[in-house]
């Protein structure tokens, strides 16, 4: 049996915040790895899939009929074995919530990896409540 060692190092999503205005806060999401090969750590792979979801066990043990997930479109071409990837999403997630994401690579079989190491994001709720401007004394 032949093993495919595919190791993915899905480094900390940055969160940053970029610009407030009202009640909205965007982030810039964006997720770190290294390619791998079409074959182990050899070659370029095909495709990637990403995808996120806010319950890991259903993201790990129910990949392909993955529900509640989302799919992750328009992921970058997989470059060369080794080579650093990214993918920015932007201000899709929501506040307060913690998601969990993984990825898998197919060759142009396709031959699909085993799911990547899960990547736990908590994007915290940093909207305040509103300033309160009517603050009176009644005699
Ligand atoms: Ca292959």
């Amino acid at each position: 049996m032949k093993h495919l060692i595919v190791s993915f190092i899905l480094l900390v999503s940055l969160f940053c915040v970029k610009k407030v205005v009202a009640q909205k806060v965007w982030y810039e999401n964006t997720i770190l790895w290294t390619a791998p090969g079409d074959d182990g750590d050899k070659g370029i792979a095909s495709q990637y899939d990403m995808r996120y979801s806010t319950d890991s066990l259903t993201l790990i043990n129910n990949w392909n009929a993955c529900t509640p997930c989302v799919l992750i479109p328009n992921m970058p071409v997989p470059d060369s074995a080794g080579a650093p990837q990214s993918f920015f999403f932007g201000d899709s997630l929501m506040t307060g919530t913690t998601y969990y994401f993984a990825i898998k690579t197919a060759d142009e079989v396709p031959n699909w990896s085993g799911i990547s190491n899960i990547l736990v994001i908590y994007v915290p709720d940093i909207i305040t409540p509103a300033v309160i401007f009517d603050l009176r004394w009644i005699q």
